[in-house]
């Protein structure tokens, strides 16, 4: 993959989420309503053998997520099972395009696949699902994953032989900006919450074997310095979605609202 890009004109947007890493757009509301019918079905039907049959429709979709065992949970939320199926993905790819590309003064856009493993393990999906995925955080479970930049995660994947079958050469820094959509019970203390700026910053990064194989891990010391730096733009509890720099460090804080927080992600990518 190329790692050049063209030098371009800054549109207003661009140069947003160039000066802040960020910049945020309203989502729309019937592929929000889509989306979220997916997932509701899907931890509808994780619920089902714990229940009695006659209350699956009864339930709010709180009490549903809290009658699965976490063992269950964990392997029946991996991401190969939370990656929307082509008809949703195509939707929220085409609203991007119509909505960002030319803001961003571009005039195609992409989006990455999944990966081959996940095609593997999730017999729906074939290589060529695109990667746009939920994400679940039920109160009071260690659901959401460490601080970190996106950035780090594209340098390891791309040195372990990854090809997103993005069909244009892209600069995956420069021409890819991160969407995270805002599903259900986002409010400050569980949406998304990022540090303003830091993705100017120089931050002391290592990578680490984890269960889950290599990961980048930002260092303890910096976190804590800049603990009080998070924050969640207040957009996002009013329906609005995220775009931000692949550099801009961000977390999905753990919570213990009574309401899952269920949000969306993909990396946007334009040429
Ligand atoms: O939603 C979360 O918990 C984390 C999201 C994230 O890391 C991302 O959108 O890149
Ligand atoms: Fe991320």
């Amino acid at each position: 993959m190329a790692q050049s890009s063209i030098p371009q004109p800054k549109t207003s947007l661009l140069s947003e989420i160039d000066e802040k890493g960020f910049s945020t757009k309203m989502f729309s509301q019937n592929i929000r309503a889509e989306l979220m019918c997916h997932i509701d079905a899907h931890i509808r039907k994780t619920a089902a053998p714990f229940l009695d049959s006659d209350k699956l429709s009864s339930f709010s979709l709180e009490k549903m997520a809290e009658m699965v065992p976490d063992a269950v949970w964990s392997e029946k939320m991996t991401r190969a099972f939370r990656i929307f199926p082509k008809e949703l993905s195509d939707k929220v790819h085409k609203w991007a395009d119509g909505n960002l590309c030319k803001e961003l003064g571009r005039s195609r856009s992409a989006v990455n696949v999944v990966y081959p493993q996940e095609a593997e393990t999730n017999s729906k999906l074939t290589q060529e699902n695109l990667a746009i995925y939920w994400r679940c955080v039920r109160p009071g479970k260690p659901d959401a994953g460490r601080p970190h930049r996106d950035a780090s995660f594209w340098d390891l994947e791309f040195k372990e032989g990854y090809d997103p079958k993005i069909p244009f050469s892209f600069n995956y820094l420069k021409d890819c900006i991160k969407i995270w959509i805002p599903l259900k019970g986002c409010i400050p203390t569980t949406a998304l919450q990022i540090i303003p700026g830091s993705h100017k910053m120089e931050i002391p990064t290592i990578v680490e074997q984890t269960e889950y194989g290599r990961r980048p891990s930002i260092s303890e010391s910096w976190l804590k310095e800049h603990e009080k730096d998070f924050t969640s733009p207040k957009e996002l509890s009013q329906g609005a979605c995220i775009l931000f720099d692949m550099n801009l460090v961000h977390r999905g804080p753990r919570h213990n609202n009574s309401e899952l927080r269920v949000s969306a992600e993909l990396n946007f990518i334009v040429q």
